[in-house]
């Protein structure tokens, strides 16, 4: 486990918080089971597909909104409540709902953004699990530019915790690449109150 110095901030990064023969195992189960969806988001009324494809999975009513869209959570699965189980002893926190993010290629991608809605609270503990392909996850101060960029690499199995005061001072993205790349499963468990 490492954790990784931050000004205004909480993260920890364990690489392999999975083997890799068990994270083969897992994307299998998640590129097949999970109902992927290609969602649009409206920027200055026009609608845009997302560059990536995303599914919402949670306890019944934990609505979660953002970027004007109002997800309603599929129900849990066996392979994610044995998922969340494991997380959330590391992680010390009880999860009611988990975002799935599947990044085809390099050119999909996340912008800018902190995970900052306000059902998530003040100061959320965000588990964010990588299977597939390894992809930069970038992390910049929103109010001192002094401050350098964060750089990290998200492994094939490992688990990102980010927590504290992370979502008021810090936003993350996870860049296109031009690199021919294959494609990356990431998880974020989150506490919708
Ligand atoms: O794919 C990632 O590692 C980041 C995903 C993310 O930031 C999010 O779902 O809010
Ligand atoms: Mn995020």
């Amino acid at each position: 486990m490492a954790n990784i110095p931050l000004q205004n901030g909480t993260i920890y990064y364990y690489p392999d918080f999975y083997s890799p023969v068990e994270s083969d195992t897992i994307f299998k189960e998640l590129a097949e089971k999970i109902e992927w969806q290609q969602e649009s988001i409206k920027i200055f009324g026009k609608k845009i597909p997302q560059p990536r494809l995303t599914a919402w999975y949670g306890d019944p009513g934990k609505t979660y909104t953002y970027s004007n869209l109002t997800w309603t959570p599929q129900s849990w699965i066996p392979e994610l409540i044995t998922i969340k189980e494991k997380v959330e002893k590391v992680a010390r926190t009880r999860f009611n709902s988990v975002l799935l993010n599947y990044y085809r290629d390099g050119k999909d991608s996340m912008g800018w953004h902190s995970d900052d809605e306000p059902e998530l609270g003040k100061n959320p503990v965000i588990a964010s699990l990588s299977f597939g392909q390894k992809r930069a996850f970038h992390l910049k101060h929103r109010l001192d530019k002094t401050i350098p960029k964060v750089k990290l690499d998200l492994e094939h199995g490992s688990l990102l915790i980010m927590s504290g005061e992370t979502q008021h001072f810090w936003q993350h993205q996870i860049p296109k690449t031009s690199r021919q790349v294959d494609g990356r499963i990431n998880l974020t468990f989150r506490v919708i109150l």
